[in-house]
C-alpha cells in the first residue's frame, strides 16, 4: 500500500476524551472513529488489525476442531423468554420493536439461538461431540462505555458453544477451549492468564477468565507470579487426547490466579510472600461450563447410546476480539506510539523514502516494495513528499514492527537500513538481504 493512496487520518494532538494509552493511540493512528458512545467505525488501519485478529482466532478454533457458522445480530425476544433471560438481562439488553410490533433484541450473546439451531437439527449422541462458533458483533448497553474499544457497547466477539453427551465430554470441550485460547493469545504476543472467575449472567459451575496484566485493566487480580512464566509455545497438543489436554490445563490452572470475585485470602496467603501479586488485568476472554442450563429449559435433548433421552451438556466460550486491539496496545507501546507484535501487525513492514522525487531513491523504493510483495508481504510505503522526521513519527505512531529506510547516501553504498520498532536497533544491508530478513521473520508467524 502506498501511503499517498491510503486513508490514514493520523492526529497530531492527543484527543482529550481518551483516558488510556490504547484509546489515545487508536484515535491518533487513525484506526477508529467514535460514532456514538461505545460505538466505533473501524478505519482502514484498525480494520486491518481487527481482520488479522479474527484470522488468528479462526485458525486456532479450526485447529481445535470447532466449526464456524454465522448467526444474526438481531434475535427474536421469544427465544430469550424460553430460557428466562429476557427479563433477567435487564437494561444492558437493547430491545427493538419491528414494524409488525414483534419484539426483537440486538444480541448480547447467543446461547439461546445456538441451542435453538441445535434442537432443530440434532437429536442423537452419534452427532456429538460438536462445537459451533461464530465471530459476530454484539451489543450490550453498558452503563459506562469507556476506554475506546475496551468497553464498547457494540463490540466484536468470538463466541463458541459446545454440545456433548455427558459431563466428562463437556469438560473436555472446556479444556480444549482453554488450550486453544492460550495458543490464540500467544500468537498475538500476549500473556493471558486463565483465572478462576465468577459466571455472572451466563451462569454455570465452572468458569475461567483470561487476563492480560495492565495497570489500566478494569479487573483486580490476585496471583502467584510464577504463573506469568508459563508458556504454551510450539508444543504439539492433540485436541482429541483428553488426558493430554487436561494435563496442559492443570499446568496453567494449578498455581493461584483469581479475580476479585473468587479471591480466597487464606489460599493467597499460603503463597511465598515474594511471589504474591495483586495487580490489574484486562479480561480478553472467558470460558464457561454450564451443563444443561439452556438445553433443559429449551428442550434440546439427545438420545444416548442406551436409548435414554437427556438434555445435551453445554458450555460457552468467548473471546473479546475488538477488545484485544486495546489489550495488545496496552501491553505493547512506548511514548512514540504502538509496537505491534508481528502476529497482528496491520502491515509487516514500512518503507520510508528519505528523498521522494529523487529518481534513484524512488526506483529503489519501488523495487523493494515489489520484491516484498513478490514474497507475499505487503509493505506500507511512505511515498509522501514529507520530511524524514515526519515520516519516522508516523511509522513510530502506527507501530509497524519493522521499517526499511531508503536514502541516497545509503544507496550510494549499496545499502538500506532495517530498523526494529521494538528495540530501535538499525542495521545496514543490501535491499535483497532486507527482503530476505523480513521473509525469515514472518515465516514463523
Ligand atoms: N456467551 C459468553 C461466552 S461465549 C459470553 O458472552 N462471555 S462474556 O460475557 O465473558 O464475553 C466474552 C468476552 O467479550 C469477554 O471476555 C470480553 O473480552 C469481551 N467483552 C465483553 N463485554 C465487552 C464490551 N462491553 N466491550 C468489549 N468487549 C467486551
Amino acid at each position: 500500500m502506498r501511503l499517498t493512496r491510503y486513508f490514514l487520518p493520523v492526529l497530531k494532538e492527543n484527543p482529550a476524551e481518551a483516558q488510556i494509552v490504547s484509546h489515545r493511540y487508536m484515535l491518533r493512528a487513525g484506526m477508529i472513529k467514535q460514532q456514538a458512545a461505545g460505538i466505533y467505525s473501524w478505519l482502514p488501519l484498525g480494520y486491518r488489525v481487527l481482520k488479522r485478529i479474527e484470522e488468528i482466532v479462526h485458525q486456532e478454533q479450526i485447529r481445535a476442531g470447532h466449526i464456524p457458522l454465522l448467526m444474526p445480530t438481531l434475535q427474536p425476544a421469544d427465544l430469550w423468554r424460553e430460557s428466562g433471560r429476557y427479563d433477567d438481562y435487564g437494561q444492558e439488553m437493547l430491545r427493538i420493536t419491528d414494524r409488525q410490533k414483534r419484539e426483537m433484541l440486538y444480541g448480547p450473546t447467543n446461547e439461546e439461538m445456538i441451542t435453538d439451531i441445535f434442537r432443530s437439527h440434532v437429536s442423537s449422541y452419534k452427532d456429538l461431540p460438536m462445537t459451533l462458533y461464530h465471530i459476530q458483533w454484539k451489543f450490550r448497553d453498558e452503563m459506562r462505555p469507556r476506554f475506546g474499544v475496551m468497553r464498547g457497547r457494540e463490540f466484536l466477539m468470538k463466541d463458541g458453544y459446545n454440545f456433548d453427551v455427558d459431563k466428562a465430554s463437556a469438560l473436555h470441550a472446556y479444556n480444549r477451549h482453554m488450550v486453544s485460547y492460550l495458543r490464540t493469545y500467544e500468537r498475538m504476543g500476549l500473556t493471558a492468564i486463565p483465572m478462576r472467575a465468577d459466571s455472572g449472567p451466563i451462569g454455570g459451575e465452572d468458569t475461567h477468565e483470561f487476563l492480560v496484566l495492565a495497570e489500566t485493566g478494569e479487573s483486580e487480580v490476585f496471583f502467584d507470579s510464577a504463573v506469568t512464566e508459563l508458556k504454551l509455545g510450539q508444543r504439539d497438543v492433540d485436541y482429541d487426547n483428553r488426558e493430554q489436554v487436561a494435563e496442559v490445563c492443570r499446568e496453567f490452572t494449578t498455581l493461584y490466579a483469581r479475580t476479585d470475585e473468587t479471591h480466597d485470602a487464606a489460599l493467597f496467603d499460603a503463597i511465598p510472600a515474594e511471589r504474591r501479586k495483586v495487580a490489574r488485568g484486562i479480561e480478553v476472554g472467558q470460558i464457561f461450563y454450564f451443563g444443561t442450563k439452556y438445553s433443559a429449559s429449551m428442550g434440546a435433548n439427545v438420545v444416548t447410546a442406551d436409548g435414554s433421552k437427556v438434555p445435551v451438556e453445554m458450555g460457552s466460550h468467548g473471546i473479546g476480539v475488538s477488545r484485544l486491539l486495546g489489550a495488545i496496545i496496552e501491553a505493547s507501546h512506548d511514548d512514540k506510539g504502538i509496537i505491534w507484535p508481528e502476529g497482528v501487525t496491520p502491515f509487516p513492514v514500512g518503507i520510508v523514502n528519505l528523498k521522494q522525487g529523487d529518481a534513484g531513491t524512488d526506483a529503489a523504493c519501488e523495487a523493494l516494495y515489489k520484491a516484498l510483495a513478490a514474497r507475499g508481504h505487503e509493505a506500507l510505503y511512505d511515498d509522501r513528499d514529507e520530511r524524514a522526521g515526519a515520516k519516522f513519527a508516523t511509522m513510530d505512531l502506527i507501530g509497524l514492527p519493522w521499517r526499511i529506510t531508503v536514502g541516497p547516501r545509503g544507496l550510494a553504498n549499496g545499502v538500506v537500513e532495517l530498523t526494529s520498532r521494538r528495540t530501535g536497533v538499525s542495521e545496514e544491508m543490501p535491499a535483497d538481504s532486507a527482503v530476505e530478513r523480513i521473509a525469515q521473520i514472518y515465516a514463523g508467524v
